[in-house]
């Protein structure tokens, strides 16, 4: 190799190493391999060299070019997994540790059916209403046409609260009627409202837990009928268990704020749990038209409106389309039940295909 090229091997190796970062290094390869890099205008100048001397000078130079090339590209190499080390290091990272599992939330199953069931309602025009969860005697019993002493309180096994004064003592609410209540005596009618919430009963076995939760609607509006009560029910009914031709049936009852009263049942076979098919009846809600004493608590005048209300279980609905048979690991907070029947927050639902 002649002086000129030994020169610049031993320039650009000693500029690569005293390169401390990238941006140096880069100097370095344009300065050198660059349009205007010393390596490309000794190329050039391959025009100027005699004939004789051509294919020694030719072959130096392209030994030169890989030679460099390669330095180069090494100390790009060594710069940057310096760079990794010193952010390694930095950033006290052990690249060498396993990567952690990656835990996903999963949907509890109440969440995503009171989720279902606030969509189906919800596209029927109806808004949601929340209320306490300790309320007066007067709205979870009296104004609901439960007066004192009547037999619907004893057979709820209410949780009392110590009394203030001369109060009847407050109550944890045994249905979510008192919301309603409360609605009917702040809203105006016409009104469509459903309440989702926690309700407590002293009561707790398999199929009873001391705190639940339960929905409600109600629908005040002129000219109401048992007809509209019948089919707002049968298509909830039908969207909420995916069958559109779903057997619902109505059949008459008793409760003290609504009449006349009447309980949902659907198809089902008892004997596989199978919905919709067989020839069983299983009780799924307890429905009816607003007595007018409850309008009438509420500043509502019976004769100009009417409504119609309902009330179901949720854990129960929730069972019945899942296939979940004990009440109790609801509230259990057991993760692998919830892994079991918890829901993917971001698989499709049967909501997407509208309701
Ligand atoms: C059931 C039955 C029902 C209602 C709840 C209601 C509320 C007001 C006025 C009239 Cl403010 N009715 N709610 C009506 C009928 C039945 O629930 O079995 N629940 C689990």
């Amino acid at each position: 190799m002649t002086d000129d090229l030994q020169a610049l091997q031993a320039e650009t190796d000693a500029a690569l190493a005293a390169a401390t970062d990238l941006r140096a290094w880069d100097a370095i390869r344009i300065a050198v391999l660059g349009r205007n890099g010393k390596l490309t205008a000794l190329l050039r100048d391959m025009g100027k060299i005699p004939a004789d001397q051509k294919r020694e000078r030719g072959a130096a130079l392209n030994r030169l070019k890989e030679a460099l090339t390669d330095a180069i590209e090494a100390r790009r190499r060594a710069l940057e997994r310096a760079q990794l080390d010193a952010r390694i290091a930095a950033e006290g990272i052990d690249p060498t540790l396993p990567p952690r599992p990656r835990e996903t939330g999963l949907i509890h199953p109440i969440s995503r059916t009171i989720e279902e069931i606030a969509a189906i309602f919800g596209a029927m025009g109806c808004t949601i209403a929340e209320g306490p969860d300790v309320e007066s005697d007067w709205y979870n019993f009296t104004a609901l046409n439960i007066p004192p002493h009547h037999p619907a309180r004893a057979d709820q096994d209410t949780f009392y609260l110590p009394a203030q004064g001369n109060l009847p003592p407050p109550v944890l609410r045994t249905q979510t009627s008192p919301v309603q209540i409360r609605t009917m005596l702040t809203q105006p009618p016409p009104i469509r409202v459903i309440v989702i919430g926690r309700t407590y009963r002293a009561d707790h076995d398999a199929t009873h837990s001391p705190m639940f939760h339960q929905c409600e609607g109600l629908v005040i509006d002129r000219d109401l009928t048992l007809g509209h009560l019948k089919g707002c029910l049968i298509d909830f009914l039908r969207s909420f268990f995916g069958q559109p031709e779903l057997p619902v049936r109505f059949r008459s009852s008793y409760f003290p704020f609504t009449e006349p009263s009447m309980e949902v049942d659907i198809g089902w076979n008892r004997r596989s749990g199978e919905l919709g098919k067989g020839d069983d009846w299983l009780e799924i809600l307890g429905s009816g038209m607003v007595h007018p004493r409850v309008l009438a608590n509420c500043g509502i005048d019976p004769r100009e409106w009417q409504g119609f209300a309902w009330g179901m279980g949720v854990e129960r609905v929730a069972m019945l389309k899942h296939g979940i048979t004990d009440l109790r690991p609801f509230f259990e907070s057991d993760i692998r039940w919830l892994r079991h029947y918890g829901f993917n927050p971001l698989a499709p639902t049967m909501l997407h295909e509208g309701v």
